[in-house]
């Protein structure tokens, strides 16, 4: 059985455990006990040397990092190509989306997230400044569309959708983008969809 290295409050690990349900296939999740420090532990460092979760095993294969997962379980358990199509161009788009969601969403929406829940100190400012922007440009990109990329739901929509669901808990209101909210309800109506653990902080934090 695909076993799947896991914490609730990962959108990282939430994006691959959306894709796992979706293709209905057989996984256990496995809960890496990051505050404890577990993800530093030998044991998890022999299957990723670079200490993060998740971490997907099927088999011998162990993968590590989201969107290599999700290009890995699209590529394998697919059969219809229909979350990673084989033509050029839906995945050069897909990759596209990819790397925003590895750089430009971690980096800002992710960031400030995480600093809400675990208490870390940040500059809010800046990452505030580029989390409403790229909010922004993607209201504009997604204004008129169903899904990121062609016609139907790829790993672009999973990759993206854990990080921008949880903007209010980073202090992120998506009240402005109402585009962008339908498209997340799009994504939480699709068969296999599993909900993020949302958390009592930012927006939602209960005064
Ligand atoms: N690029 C990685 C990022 C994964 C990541 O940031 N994982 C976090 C949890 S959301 C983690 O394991 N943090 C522990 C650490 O970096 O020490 C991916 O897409 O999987």
């Amino acid at each position: 059985m695909i076993k799947l290295y896991w914490h609730p409050f990962s959108g990282h690990a939430h994006r691959v455990h959306m894709l796992l349900s979706i293709l209905e296939l057989n996984f256990e999740l496995i809960p890496v006990d990051l505050p404890a420090g577990e993800h530093q532990r030998p044991e998890f460092l022999a299957l990723n040397p670079f200490g993060q979760i998740p971490v997907l095993v099927d088999g011998e294969i162990v993968i590590s990092d989201s969107n290599a997962i999700l290009v890995y379980l699209a590529t394998v358990y697919d059969r219809e190509q229909q979350w990673l199509p084989n033509t050029p161009l839906a995945r050069a788009n897909i990759e596209q989306f990819l790397s925003l969601a590895a750089h430009r969403l971690a980096g800002s929406i992710a960031k400030l997230r995480a600093a809400n829940l675990f208490n870390r100190s940040i500059d809010r400012e800046p990452l505030t400044q580029e989390a409403h922007k790229l909010l922004k440009q993607l209201q504009n990109y997604q204004n008129g569309r169903q899904w990121l990329v062609g016609t139907n739901p790829t790993i672009a929509d999973l990759a993206l959708y854990s990080y921008i669901k949880l903007a209010p808990e980073g202090g992120i209101s998506l009240a402005d983008y109402p585009v962008l909210e339908t498209w997340l309800k799009r994504v939480e109506g699709l068969a296999g969809f599993v909900p993020m653990q949302l958390s009592n902080v930012g927006l939602r934090k209960e005064s």
